[in-house]
């Protein structure tokens, strides 16, 4: 008997207890840290969803998933243990709503599930402005890079220089050596190096330049007008589907900057078809497939190991059929000194040529680390392909933007693009004035 009797009072006690338990947790969507009301409450904060930092870093903050900007379990900052903890503690079991937490701003009438006080002016006066930065950032992003930014290492090779010439009261043997190894080490090449050195002693004399000061800006001068004289827009002729090649050694960045310079294209309101003429590798049609679709341009390509000039032929085609501007035509990277391969090379140029297409420009795409190399790169493929501009890409990553004073002076091909990075909005028209001055400044 007794037993029954501590039986039936363990079944109230237990049947008490998990009523207890429920009560606790049906509040729902309040309670549970997977339901939105928070999350809409953090996401639309202006802080924690599109601050611009939280956006770009892909670990959280854009808000696509609808959860809001601080949603998700693992997203930076927010802990949701903190949330339930805090939920249970502070919240009446009716389970309207979530504490604020420290740092939150209240929440903003009509979003979510969220009760509280109204917002004052003050705070939505502040929402406002956090948004309309967010908006600001995302706005910038798509600023073109500047050169003084992404030349760092250019600059920091010859800030040493600079700074020991700077420091002596004359212009001595040891400034007129320590200039000629700078500019040599920038990759100028030591026979554009001794041009310039012999051009600016002359100078030297005729003004009657003495202070070390004078003799930089004057450096600087002569390097500008140096590069002055190249024609660096992009040869466009209406009328016909004009093509631009693009050729190069492995590896240069050849694909990169078709699909960047399409996006470039695009925005000027042309319409672009680009040619997977890299044969070689079934990957090169598919990388160059990814900028087609990145920037919204159509893509003709070939099969694995098939004649490229064919796929520039169809791709003009192509072009004149849809009365589309532009064939950006890729090639496989080959090495110059292949002399079966700049045979081939000559091949597309010629199918390329054929009416309606109609090539103006090739475009050598040349990686600013490689140095002199590059030198000997343009001479070759200009025998081959008759090269119209120069495109030097990775100066980001460079401190031998010497090569394009190299370049411009021994083979007279104007470096008409330069990449300043990886990204999309990274290929720049180039700009001299703008480039020496990142050089020295
Ligand atoms: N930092 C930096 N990297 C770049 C730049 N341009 C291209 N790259 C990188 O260089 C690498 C090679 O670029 P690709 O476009 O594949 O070069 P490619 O000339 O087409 O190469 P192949 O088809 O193999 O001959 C990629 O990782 C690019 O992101 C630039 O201006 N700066
Ligand atoms: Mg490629």
């Amino acid at each position: 008997m007794d037993l029954v009797i501590l039986f039936v009072a363990l079944l109230i006690l237990f049947a008490s207890l998990l009523g207890s338990a429920v009560g606790r947790r049906s509040p729902g969507p309040a309670w549970d840290f997977e339901a939105p009301a928070d999350h809409g409450k953090d996401g639309k904060d202006g802080k924690d969803g599109k601050d611009g930092k939280d956006g770009k870093d892909g670990k959280g903050g854009n808000d696509d998933d609808g959860t809001g900007g601080g949603g998700g379990p693992s997203a930076p900052g927010h802990d949701p243990a903190f949330d339930l903890e805090d939920a249970e503690l502070s919240q009446p079991s009716s389970g309207v709503g979530l504490a604020p937490r420290p740092g939150d701003a209240p929440p903003l009438e009509g979003i979510g599930d969220v009760s509280g006080p109204e917002p004052d002016d003050a705070t939505v006066a502040e929402i406002e402005e956090a948004l309309a930065h967010a908006v600001e950032v995302e706005q910038a992003e798509a600023v073109r890079p500047r050169f003084r930014d992404r030349l760092a290492k250019a600059r920091s090779l010859l800030a040493g220089y600079v700074t020991s010439v700077l420091s002596r009261t004359t212009i001595d043997s040891e400034t007129w050596d320590e200039l000629e190894e700078a500019l040599i080490r920038a990759d100028v090449g030591v026979k554009t190096t001794a041009l310039v050195l012999d051009e600016l002693r002359s100078e030297v004399t005729a003004k009657g330049i003495t202070e070390p000061e004078a003799l930089l800006a004057q450096l600087k001068g002569d390097l500008k007008a140096r590069l002055a004289s190249g024609e660096r827009g992009l040869c466009y002729e209406a009328g016909a589907p004009n093509v631009w090649l693009f050729v190069g050694v492995n590896g240069v960045g050849k694909t990169t900057t078709i699909g960047k310079l399409a996006k470039l294209q695009k925005a000027d309101g042309r319409s672009v078809v680009m040619a997977a003429g890299d044969t070689f590798r079934a990957a090169a049609a598919e990388q160059l497939g990814i900028w087609a679709d990145r920037v919204d341009a159509e893509l003709v390509r070939g099969t694995e190991g098939g004649d490229p000039s064919s796929v520039i032929f169809d791709a003009v085609q192509r072009a004149a059929a849809r009365r589309a501007d532009l064939v950006l035509a890729d090639t496989a990277g080959r090495l110059h000194t292949k002399v079966n391969l700049m045979e081939q090379l000559r091949k597309v140029r010629r199918v390329a040529e054929k009416p309606p297409g109609r090539v103006t420009e090739v475009l050598l795409v040349l990686d600013a680390t490689t140095g002199q190399n590059g030198l000997t790169q343009a001479q070759q493929f200009t025998d081959a392909v008759e090269v119209t501009g120069v495109v030097l890409t990775k100066l980001d990553g460079s401190a031998r933007g010497g090569i394009v004073l190299a370049i411009e002076t021994e083979l007279g091909i104007p470096v008409k693009l330069v990449g300043l990075g990886e990204t999309v909005d990274d290929l720049v028209p180039f700009d001299p004035d703008e480039f020496v001055e990142a050089l020295f400044s």
